[in-house]
């Protein structure tokens, strides 16, 4: 088999649309993998989409008909067949060589092969790839099939099998691109092509079991497949058969060593090599089980997820594409994108229905760290007719997802859609719909009968939300899985505590990214909340007022915009970490919480937690704090409040709870001790004395739990009031700075109560991030902030009151000034 790569130099033309007068007529050079946007980009043709408000100036891109093309040389090799593998094409193509048609292709989640023998010539020959205009294609294709059907956001991307954020959603940009946006080359073969393995794992007792579902492409019919399993190239297992057009193939691994998730153990992972005839397939797999849980309790439908027959507690975030333009993530962005997600704890991460079936890298990655996978099928926010034109694609793809995607051991469930149950029971649907298909058919019957039959091994859901049980509201707390999403549109954040939910898929709350990802994207003159480029970035319906009814009450109003921008990110950490430690304190009722959202795909205000410049925003560090495996967190209970004691470790956790009320100034007003002896992969409640509870002042008093001898970030605090109400000392601390090689290091000791020591690192050196935030301290302690640019950083410019920020500064400026509480 030999494969002649055409990627690399293409060049690219605008073939017809409203292409701007001033556009160059002839090809400019293009580079594939690739799409559009960045080859006009590169060739200086557009400026940067991402910057000011160029977004609204180059929507005429998305209603361009775009042709890629390009020559090259071929000599026959003696093979009988010559494919044109596309691996992926964005999204309706029109492929041609030497003049000659070769094919179309309308789905930008599949992968495409036109055996295109009979059209090459010896010498130099010409192939082009042409694509319709998506945005004019969404809209005429939904008008071809009776109008658009419901879907939110500007385009009925509904219609297209596209990226559906790739239309603008309320965290993207709309840059509807074109493009080669996979590897595209030619395969020359013979006798046998390996068209597709699954290779599926089962465990008994201590043997692994290996099943490959082989596929073949063969004129000679029968031909000899093996298996082997190895680990460090040691060979631990083998099979061989004859096979016609597909087999399965069954290899024993004795000894396994189980694949676990990050916090439950390793994950030795094994290579699998399947041979036919020249034709090779190798991939890796973890010997693992999965379950899910979905039976009915007391309260009503659980929803927990199993490995190895163990429960595991989920703290996830769900996932977008890292960038609107998917060619430009690296595996190397896309590793410190999941490096992220690890360091704060987490365990899983929900790949969500408006974006695409991740790269290779991904789940490779995911695999080798133990980060579990839930992945939606491609449908978010929208009715999907179910007729034909569009059935058969959404059919090809999740047959080709499915298959491609069934070697990876994190990938633990497949998901129907985003929303789009709850969708039709509740956003009025129905009456627009007048009966027309909307999906429903792929949930219930399409997508759980191709996972049965092409990977029985990992659960299917048909949505999220899901109640399981079709007579219940489908984002129902007591069943299933829930999205929270009435708390930042309508409500404050302490509404979280209104749910008592099994397991929450969804639930978020905006903040600004790093002032400089914002400030190198948004250039209004003042900068303000309000500004015109600032609502570019900012995508969310009313999103910058509701960031405003977000902090009221909790923290003052600012007073200038680095005020603001430090309360928008401050009051986002502070709600989330509200909501997780709730949700966690309900463990084992409670099951998990997958935060909105990980990633950004270009500078906005939104609701993730390290934005798209990679830089971590204070919500990075309050998911950190609040996915500790060993979490205390005090919580409201009937009479007073209670210790939550959650250990989600392999270990128990003993020694003596400290339980003390002081005042801001340091002085113990009560204290009581009580021992701790947490199982591991335990949830314990200690009720909390009355004395200990009851202040003498609200505005100067808190509670603090620690574990006697335990690291200090191992305690809960109780405000009885919020930072805006208390009487914090504005000026609380001591600061000492020093340049280091790398940066800087800052030592902060507190005089009084501190609340949420915070570095802007990104405001003292563009380059650089810090290790800690969010830091509360108590009088006479210290922290250490290191802070790492590559170079050294000015001491003075790390302490600057810009850099070194707080609540207690927030709440002293607001003081100072006057203002009167909003609350
Ligand atoms: C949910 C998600 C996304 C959206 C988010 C924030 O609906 O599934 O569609 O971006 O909420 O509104």
């Amino acid at each position: 088999m030999a494969y002649l790569s055409l990627d690399g130099e293409w060049t690219l033309t605008a073939t017809g649309g409203p292409v701007p007068a001033d556009f160059p007529h002839g090809p400019v050079r293009a580079v594939v993998p690739g799409c559009v946007h960045t080859d006009l980009l590169r060739a200086g043709l557009i400026d940067d989409p991402f910057d000011g408000d160029n977004e609204t100036r180059q929507q005429w891109i998305g209603s361009t008909v775009w042709r890629y093309e390009r020559e090259f040389e071929w000599s026959p090799d003696g093979s009988a067949r010559y494919d044109m593998v596309a691996a992926g094409l964005d999204t309706l193509a029109s492929l041609s060589v030497n003049g000659s048609p070769v094919g179309t292709t309308a789905n930008q989640h599949r992968s495409y092969r036109f055996d295109i023998g009979h059209l090459l010539r010896p010498g130099l020959n010409r192939v082009a790839i042409e694509f319709d205009a998506p945005v004019d294609a969404a809209e005429r294709i939904a008008e071809q099939h009776g109008g658009a059907l419901p879907h939110v956001n500007h385009h009925p991307y509904n219609s297209l099998r596209k990226t559906a954020s790739n239309f603008g959603w309320d965290w993207g940009i709309d840059v509807a691109t074109s493009g080669i946006w996979k590897s595209v080359g030619i395969e020359a073969w013979s006798d046998v092509r390996i068209a597709s393995v699954r290779p599926l794992v089962d465990v008994v007792g201590d043997f692994g079991v290996l099943t490959a579902h082989v596929s073949l492409e063969s004129p000679a019919r029968a031909n000899t497949v093996t298996v082997t399993v190895a680990r460090d190239g040691h060979e631990l297992g083998h099979a061989e058969a004859v096979v016609h057009e597909s087999g399965a193939l069954r290899v024993i691994v004795p000894d396994v060593e189980l694949w676990w998730p990050i916090g439950h153990g390793h994950q030795p992972l094994y290579d699998v090599t399947v041979t036919a005839g020249e034709s090779v397939w190798a991939g890796r797999v973890g010997f693992r089980t999965v379950s899910l849980d979905t039976s009915t309790d007391a309260d009503g439908n659980r929803f927990v997820i199993s490995v190895n027959g163990r429960p595991i507690w989920i703290r996830g975030a769900n996932w977008i594409p890292d960038h609107a333009f998917a060619t430009e993530v690296t595996g190397a962005r896309v590793e410190r994108r999941i490096a992220d997600a690890v360091d704060a704890n987490m365990n899983l991460l929900r790949v969500w229905g408006g974006g695409m079936y991740e790269s290779e890298d991904f789940y490779r990655i995911c695999d080798e760290r133990g980060v579990l996978v839930w992945q939606d099928f491609l449908l978010a926010c929208a009715a999907y007719a179910e007729e034909p034109w569009l059935a058969s694609e959404i059919e090809a793809e999740a047959r080709e997802a499915v298959t491609r995607l069934s070697a990876h051991a994190s990938l633990i469930l497949w998901n129907g859609n985003n929303e789009n149950i709850v969708g039709f029971a509740e956003w009025g649907w129905r009456s627009t719909l007048a009966g027309r298909t909307w999906g429903n058919g792929y949930y219930r019957s399409l997508f759980p009968s191709i996972v049965a039959e092409l990977d029985p091994t990992r659960p299917y859901t048909p949505g999220s939300p899901y109640s399981f049980d079709d007579y219940l509201s489908p984002n129902d707390d007591k069943n299933g899985t829930v999205h929270i999403w009435d708390v930042w549109n309508q409500k404050d954040y302490t509404a979280y505590r209104e749910w008592r939910p099994r397991f929450v898929a969804e639930f978020g709350f905006q903040g600004p990214p790093a002032w400089t990802t914002l400030t190198d994207a948004v250039h209004d003159a003042p900068l303000e909340p309000h500004g015109e480029q600032m609502l570019v970035h900012q995508k969310a319906e009313q999103g910058n007022l509701k960031l405003e009814h977000g902090y009221l009450g909790h923290l003052p109003a600012p007073r200038s915009i680095e005020d603001w921008h430090f309360t928008t990110q401050l009051n986002q950490a502070n709600a989330m970490r509200f909501g997780i430690e709730y949700f966690r304190s309900l463990t084992p009722y409670n099951t998990g919480t997958i935060v909105w959202q990980l990633n950004d795909d270009w500078p906005v205000i939104s609701w993730a937690a390290v934005d798209f410049a990679e830089r971590r925003k204070p919500l990075w560090y309050a998911l950190r704090a609040a996915y500790r495996p060993r979490l205390l967190t005090i919580q409201p209970a009937p009479d007073g409040l209670d210790l939550v004691v959650i250990n989600d470790s392999p270990d128990a956790w003993t020694g003596s709870l400290v339980v003390e009320r002081r005042s801001f100034d340091g002085a113990v007003l009560h204290s009581t001790s009580m021992s701790l002896d947490a199982a591991a992969r335990s949830v314990q409640r200690h009720p909390l004395a009355v004395d200990s509870v009851t202040p003498g002042d609200e505005g100067t008093e808190l509670i603090v739990a620690t574990v006697a001898g335990g690291a200090p970030e191992d305690r809960a605090f109780w405000n009885f009031a919020e930072a805006i109400d208390q009487q914090l000392d504005p000026d609380p601390i001591e600061v000492e700075a020093t340049a280091t090689e790398e940066g800087a290091r800052i030592v902060v000791t507190a005089r009084s109560y501190v609340r949420d020591i915070t570095v802007l690192a990104d405001r003292a050196d563009a380059a650089a991030s810090v290790d800690a935030s969010l830091v509360t301290l108590l009088p006479g302690e210290s922290a250490e902030f290191e802070l790492r640019s590559g170079r050294p950083i000015d001491p003075a410019a790390a302490c600057d009151p810009t850099v070194l920020r707080h609540a207690n500064q927030l709440v002293g400026q607001a003081r100072a000034a006057d203002v009167p509480s909003p609350a």
